[in-house]
Order: C-alpha cells, then structure tokens, then sequence
C-alpha cells in the first residue's frame, strides 16, 4: 500500500504528511537538535566580527540555519545528537521519499535546521530555489518533471507548530504567469495569488518539488525549529564522520548513499569522457546509467547540467577562459550534486586538452543558453542575466547536441 499520493503530489507540487515524525518520538528529536543549536551558537558567538553583537550570526540573521553536514558543525555529534540525523530515516520521510522520487533508494541530501531570528525580520521574497544561471533554464525542469517525475524533493518538517511556509500550488510545472510577475516585481515580500499558507503541527512535514514558487511569510522571533533538506540520487557527503554515532541501521544507510554519491560522479566523469572522445553512444548510454527511467527530456536535462560541469572544468584550467559573468563563474565554483556540479576537485580527472576539447563539444549549446540582452524575471535565485531563465534552446535534443561535435 502506498502511503502518500504522488498523483496529488505531481500535480500540485506538495504534500502535507502528518506525523512525519512520530509524536512519540518529537521530544527526543527536539533535545537532539536544541544540542545542536547551543553548538552552533557558540561557534556564531566565536566567528563573531567586531561590531557584531555578542551572538554574532544568531543574532543578525533573519533565518539562523544549522548545516548538519558543514564544518564546524559536523564535528560536533554524539550519541545525543544522533536522533536529529537518524530522524531522516523515519518511515514517513524516507519511505514516503522513496515513492514520490520512485525510485528504490535516494540519499538525504544536505541535512539542515532553519530557525527563528532573535528579533523580527518579516518576511522573505517570493521565490523557486533555482538559479538557472549555473544550472538550467525553468522550462527543463518542468519537461523532465512531467516526463518522468522529480530528481529531488525537498521537506520542512518543524518540531514546533510552523505555518510560515506558503506554496502556489501547480507552479513546479509552469513559467510565472504575467500576474505573478507583475505582483512580485511590486513587491516581492507580500501574499502572491493563489498562495496557499500551509498549516504545520510539530512533527507534521510539507514535500514540495522544487522548482514551486514558494515564500518564507514572517520571519518573526517566535520559537522555530523547523527540519530542513531533502533525497535525491544525486548527493554528496563531505565528511561522515557522525555515522559512528548512528544506529547500525542508519549508519548502513549513509554508507550505501555515500555509495551512490561515488558512482553519480563516476558517471558524470564517464559521461563527459564520452563527449571527449565523440562517443554518440556511449554519451547516450552514460546518461541512462547516471540517470536510469528518464527519457529525451531528461536526457537534454542532464545535458545542459554537464554544459555547466564542462564549464566549470574548462574554467579551472590555465588560462582560464571563456569568459563567464562573475554569478556564474562563482557559482560554478560551489558544489551542487542535484545538477551534476560536483565542486571544483572535479576538473583535477581531466587533463587540459580534454578540458578544451569538451569546452568546444559544449560550447555552442552555451551559445544557445544565452540570451542577447541581459533581462530579469522575478523569482528566481540568479539576477538579471544573459542566460534564459525560462526558455530551453527550441527543438533541441541530445540528437542536436551530438550533432554539433563534428562543426
Ligand atoms: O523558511 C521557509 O520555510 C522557507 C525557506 C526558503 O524558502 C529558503 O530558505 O530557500
Ligand atoms: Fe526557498
């Protein structure tokens, strides 16, 4: 039986699940993470600068967030905090992940807290969290979602009653309409129409698929601790040094998605290998074991993100060229496993003349990912820009790319 409505999900995008974590397991949770808050803060109040409050970040942010994953704060589990990382391994989140990713197994991505400010800040801009900059345009996500579901799902999950998240629902699977545009470039921090203010119960969990448009209403100083990441087959763990202190049971677990982080980069190499040595179909065939039951779409999906990797190894070359706005040159520069980006170590597996070769493969995909004039569409992660934010290059498949080597 399955225990979530992926139609319902796939439709409108997200997905109230209550009780995700069970009622009689919130107490152990929030213990666990308050540990962890009181760790963090005392590195805030460390990493402080002059001028800074005494609580430094804690206190000057509108959304203080743990990273779970992230230095300094990976290195401080322990026995007690080993219940805010296994908790991703209940039941109504992971299994319930599982299903609407469909697939058997998908690693938790970045593991995060999101908490309240010390004061009020109000609230944030409307936005997706998609930079199309250094990833794709809107348009290719939507094609791959349709056409065979999210790579990645995102939860809130608050151990405290939480409704500052709002959704519009249905928006994962189109551009802005020319309304939400107009209201957002008005004011970007006010009610959109159509927004649907959810409504959580500590314990209870909201899934949403990003690209949705989505708003975080008040950031107010009331109690706040609200779980924050994802699953996806595409992950990365830089340091698992807290698997020591998991259950054996979820230690397996984080091996076995550390397992498939290893082989997801393995294969982007494989991939890029591929289009080095004008392989038409082992390029094919790379795509289909980096990313099984997707079809064209998701195959010019992947594309566009290898366009990106082929970017970002071709810039970690000397010289560095071609040149690139700094948005992207800096973004390129970060990780970001969803997208195949697996952070500026990457480059070191291709010699320089690869790197130039695979540059000239992908180049003029880049040509046709760019737009004339800078322009600027609300809602998004990347300012205004030269490349599309919307528009996938038109009547373009794997076919054209492949095509394009010879030229
Ligand atoms: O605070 C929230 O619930 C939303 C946060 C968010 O959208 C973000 O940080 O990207
Ligand atoms: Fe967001």
């Amino acid at each position: 039986m399955p225990q979530v409505d992926r139609d319902k999900f796939l439709e409108e995008g997200y997905l109230i699940v209550k009780e995700a974590v069970p009622r009689n397991k919130l107490e152990r949770v929030r213990q666990a993470y308050e540990k962890l808050v009181d760790r963090q803060r005392e590195h805030w109040r460390m990493e402080r600068n002059e001028g800074d409050p005494p609580g430094g970040h804690w206190e000057t942010s509108s959304q203080p967030r743990l990273m779970l994953e992230r230095p300094p704060l990976v290195k401080d589990h322990d026995a007690e905090t080993a219940p805010a990382i296994e908790v991703w391994l209940e039941p109504k989140i992971y299994g319930a992940s599982m299903e609407l990713l469909g697939v058997s197994d998908g690693a938790s991505t970045e593991m995060m807290m999101m908490c309240n400010p010390t004061t009020d800040h109000g609230p944030a801009k409307w936005h997706r969290d998609h930079h199309p900059i250094d990833t794709a345009p809107l348009q290719g996500y939507i094609d791959d979602i349709i056409e065979a579901g999210p790579r990645y799902v995102q939860w809130n999950i608050p151990l405290y009653d939480d409704n500052i998240l709002w959704v519009i629902p249905g928006s994962h699977l189109r551009v802005n309409t020319p309304q939400e545009n107009r209201e957002m470039l008005a004011d970007p921090c006010a009610p959109v129409t159509g927004g649907v203010q959810t409504q959580l119960e500590a314990g209870d969990g909201v899934v949403y698929i990003l690209p949705i448009l989505h708003w975080g209403s008040n950031y107010s100083s009331r109690m706040r601790r609200t779980i924050h990441g994802g699953f996806s087959i595409f992950t990365s763990y830089p340091d698992l040094s807290f698997l020591e202190y998991l259950s054996p049971d979820a230690a397996s677990a984080f091996e076995r998605w550390n397992g498939l982080s290893r082989a997801a980069v393995d294969g982007t190499e494989a991939a890029l290998r591929a289009v080095v040595d004008g392989d038409s179909s082992r390029y094919v065939a790379a795509l289909d074991r980096l990313h099984p039951t997707r079809g064209e779409k998701g195959r010019i999906l992947s594309t566009v993100f290898l366009c990106k990797a082929a970017l970002s190894v071709r810039l970690a070359k000397d010289p560095p060229y071609p040149d690139v706005p700094e948005d992207l040159a800096r973004r390129i520069r970060g990780e970001h496993p969803i997208t195949l980006n697996w952070g500026p170590e990457f480059a070191n597996r291709f010699t320089d003349s690869e790197a130039e070769t695979l540059w000239h493969r992908f180049e003029s995909l880049d040509g046709l990912l760019r737009t004339e004039a800078e322009h600027f569409v609300p809602g998004f992660q990347s300012g205004p820009m030269v490349y599309h934010f919307n528009e996938m290059p038109k009547n373009y498949g794997p076919k054209d790319f492949i095509a394009g080597w010879g030229s």
